[in-house]
């Protein structure tokens, strides 16, 4: 008799749980694809028979490293750096570098394993990685930034390569690390290739890469609310994070006539009722970028603003974008935002949502469009960045522009067609199994590796 898919899902978590002991998020990011990705395979003997969804969740390959270096005071410092290369069934691995204490091979194996099935529903040639280091930019100097990022690249570069695996921005790295490790990528191995992306434009980046995250998380919202009738003009729009992502998703949600009252950073948010406008946002992008300031600041800067410690998801809006960490919102967060009126949450981060957050949203039927979908415009444009390279040319602004938004309309259809259920759409669904199905393909047609 087959088996049902309520035995196939515990037999599975308890196996990975027992091969990967503590690494929380790495589970949690499993389970959330094996429980909507198990109903659909125990129907399809093929990917059973061959073990897809267990050899997906064993990474090809982790690389472990000491990354040594020297800081201002010449003292010695070091930290661990990682290379996590998941699946390269459909591309080179492809996925960011993340610097930030809180980076474990947990973390790295969650971000690797959702890398995987977001490159996929992308429909471009990339599979899946992610690197990075418990490194803290925070409160170093740029001289310390650069030797780290050096000393980091010394040991990485062995492992990556154009066609090999092409490393990117994540939380704590971009423009600045992205151009100290290809520089020391280039003097090592005289080589001058697309191997990572985000590169700044003199030197073979793309246009509308900065941009690209944080726009693709609206235009996602703003197909998912074309499908159910209405948009975002007049509403009220919170934002999490005060970064890359959280800085483009304000300044496309409000161009297309949202109200932002909120952006946070780790020490707490801000509320501003009248809306962070494109003249208070380039104040945040300055505090944030140039002065690596502290959000709090913006709240003395524009009257009416005020700060609060904690995250801002109590403050009442429509419309939710999630654009700095993992795990921002819990449960009885995700309760508050919907007894608040949310109607559409569409997740910039990585997994910011927990589990209890996810069914809380699909309990009540809000249009949720889960992290993997919603954050692909960056690694999208990363993609198109590699185009470029290969071809040793540039697309203009405009093309770059088109693509975005086709690439982001493209998944969104891909979610509808395996996540519709009568008539909701379950988003979460449908970019579990279409990023898999052309992963777990491409893994049959290769046979037993
Ligand atoms: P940045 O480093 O530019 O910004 C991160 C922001 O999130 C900062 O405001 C930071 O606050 C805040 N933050 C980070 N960690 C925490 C934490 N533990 N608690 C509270 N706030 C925190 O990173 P990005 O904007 O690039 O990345 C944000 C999210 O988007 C991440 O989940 C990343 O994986 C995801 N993402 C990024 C993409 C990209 O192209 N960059 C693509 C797709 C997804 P503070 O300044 O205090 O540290
Ligand atoms: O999570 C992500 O998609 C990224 N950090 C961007 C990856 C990339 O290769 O552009």
């Amino acid at each position: 008799m087959a088996i049902s898919a309520n035995e196939y899902l515990d037999n599975f978590m308890t196996g990975l749980k027992r091969r990967n002991p503590g690494e929380t998020e790495f589970h949690q990011a499993c389970y959330e694809v094996a429980s909507t990705l198990v109903p659909y395979i125990v129907t399809k003997p093929k990917y059973i028979e061959a073990q897809v969804l267990e050899r997906l969740t064993e990474p090809d390959r982790v690389v472990i490293f000491r990354v040594s270096w020297e800081d201002d005071k010449q003292n010695i410092r070091h930290n661990r750096g990682y290379r996590v290369q998941c699946s390269n069934a459909i591309g080179p691995y492809k996925g960011g570098i993340r610097f930030h204490p809180s980076v474990t091979l947990s973390v790295l194996k969650f971000l690797a394993f959702e890398q995987t099935f977001k490159n996929s529903l992308t429909g471009l040639p990339m599979g899946g990685g992610k690197g990075g280091a418990d490194f803290n930019p925070k409160g170093k100097s740029d001289h310390e930034v650069m030797r780290f990022c050096q000393s980091f690249m010394t040991e990485l570069h062995r492992y990556i390569g154009d066609d090999v695996d092409v490393p990117a921005g994540d939380i704590g790295v971009g423009g600045r690390e992205i151009g100290y490790m290809f520089g020391q990528y280039k003097r090592l191995t005289t080589r001058f290739t697309g191997v990572l992306t985000g590169k700044g434009l003199e030197y073979g980046g793309s246009k509308i890469r900065t941009e690209a995250t944080g726009y693709g998380v609206v235009y996602f919202a703003q197909n998912m609310m074309k499908q159910a009738g209405t948009d975002m003009a007049g509403k009220k729009v919170l934002v999490s994070g005060s970064g890359n992502v959280a800085t483009y998703a304000v300044e496309k949600a409000t161009q297309l006539g949202g109200k932002v009252l909120t952006m946070s950073d780790s020490s707490g948010y801000i509320y501003d009722k009248d809306g962070i406008n494109a003249e208070k946002l380039a104040f945040i992008q300055d505090l944030k970028e140039v002065r690596r300031g502290r959000i709090e600041e913006y709240a003395k800067q524009f009257k009416g603003a005020e700060f609060h410690e904690g995250r801002p998801w109590n403050v009442p809006c429509d419309v939710a974008l999630p654009c700095a960490t993992q795990n921002e919102i819990n449960g009885a967060e995700a309760k508050a935002l919907l007894k608040n009126g949310m109607k559409v949450i569409s997740e910039g981060a990585n997994m910011p949502s927990d589990q209890d957050a996810i069914n809380a949203y699909i309990d009540a039927k809000v249009l949720y469009g889960p992290s993997k979908a919603a954050n692909a415009g960056g690694v999208s444009v990363s993609g198109m960045e590699m185009s470029q390279n290969s071809a040793r040319l540039s697309w203009s602004e405009e093309e770059l522009q088109k693509l975005l938004l086709s690439v982001m309309k493209g998944i969104h259809e891909r979610c509808v067609e395996y996540g519709t259920e009568g008539k909701y759409v379950n988003y979460m669904k449908g970019a579990n199994i279409a990023g898999f199905v052309k992963v777990a393909d491409a893994m049959l047609a290769f046979g037993v590796a």
